[in-house]
């Protein structure tokens, strides 16, 4: 029999963090692809775009203005998914199951400038936009019908991004959504088994491995997670077991920024692209209770596969068995690790 190489044999990778399992077929990334390309997105946008409804001083569709904001500007969006008004709970049965759920949703702006992303944004301004995601947390979740703040992105038009300007999204809820509840599930298991976090346990050990490391600095790692599901997938972890962003010193902050940045640089770079991702941030539920189990990170879940134009489709096998990747995480983080950590459209030709 053959000996086994994570970078030729189909496996079958653990997800500690939601309980479920990916195929990995390595061998798979040299076939051909006739199929859908996308636009590679390489806008040459204005820095200040007067039809765009994030810039500051423009109207909103719902008629509101944006102030002049200077860095970073919030607001509540327009077209919420959730609702903050109380309704009469239903009367339900098993198999048909329902319960009005309460919320509030939120856009944030990162900057003024329409035509930067936060890969081009500098130190100062990134800060800024984790401060402002630590001061939501707080607001929305020290309101008592808000038991989950979930802080995203969503970058690119083919992550569904209406908009090119800076911003992400912010959605508050009564509810755990389900991802988050999994998640809870599984690290509370752990603590209750080992005493400790367990993204503690797994940092400590791949910062050993090195092999999935991408970036790290004296308070954050980025890696790709050995069980990851898209193909540059990235998971941004705090060295240190915290459980939110309101635990972060001020130090750490900025060290979250830099994690961020140059994760972000390098993305950007591998197929000189604005590059495409859905990001979101994992930390303590807001429900009062102590969570001792609960380690702040950050998930990057990117589409792209090959090229700035052919993207991963989770279709077929994947909705119908399970989540399957192609390249192997190793492979893909020794890629982002050889990447330059100066923007591309920075870099100066040799
Ligand atoms: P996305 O690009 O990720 O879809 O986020 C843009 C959000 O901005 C979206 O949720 C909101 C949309 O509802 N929005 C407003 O709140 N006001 C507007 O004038 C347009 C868009």
């Amino acid at each position: 029999m053959q000996a086994f190489d994570n970078n030729e044999h189909p496996h079958r990778r653990y997800n500690p963090l939601i309980g479920e399992w990916v195929l990995v077929s390595p061998h798979r990334a040299k076939r051909p692809w006739q199929g859908q390309k996308e636009s590679a997105g390489n806008l040459n946008l204005p820095a200040y775009d007067p039809t765009c409804y994030l810039c500051a001083g423009n109207a909103r569709t719902s008629g509101d203005h944006n102030p002049d904001y200077k860095d970073v500007y919030v607001f509540e969006n327009d077209f919420p998914s959730l609702l903050q008004e109380e309704v009469e709970p239903v009367e339900t049965s098993p198999l048909f199951q329902l319960k009005p759920e309460r919320g509030i949703n939120r856009v944030i702006c990162f900057s003024p400038r329409h035509d930067l992303t936060i890969p081009e944004m500098d130190i100062d301004g990134i800060t800024k936009v984790v401060e402002a995601w630590k001061e939501q947390y707080i607001d929305l979740g020290k309101k008592d019908f808000i038991n989950h703040v979930q802080i995203f992105e969503n970058k690119g038009a083919v992550m569904g991004c209406s908009n090119p300007h800076p911003h992400g999204q912010i959605w508050a809820q009564s509810s755990l959504p389900t991802q988050v509840e999994k998640t809870q599930q599984n690290l509370k298991k752990y603590y209750s088994e080992n005493g400790r976090s367990l993204l503690a346990d797994y940092v400590a050990e791949e910062l050993e491995r090195k092999e999935r490391v991408v970036v790290e600095n004296d308070h954050f790692v980025v890696l790709v997670p050995f069980w990851a599901i898209w193909p540059y997938e990235t998971l941004l972890v705090s060295k240190r077991h915290i459980g939110n962003l309101t635990e972060l010193t001020a130090e750490e902050t900025v060290a979250y920024a830099d994690a961020l940045q140059r994760i972000t640089v390098k993305y950007d770079n591998l197929f000189e692209t604005s590059f495409p991702y859905s990001s979101g941030i994992h930390q303590t539920p807001t429900d009062g209770e102590d969570h001792p189990e609960w380690h702040l990170h950050m998930h990057f879940y990117p589409p792209l596969l090959r090229s700035a134009t052919v993207k991963k489709f989770m279709v077929g096998y994947e909705m119908m068995g399970e989540a399957q990747r192609d390249i192997s995480p190793e492979k893909s983080a020794a890629v982002l690790r050889e990447l330059p950590e100066v923007h591309y459209k920075q870099q100066t030709p040799a």
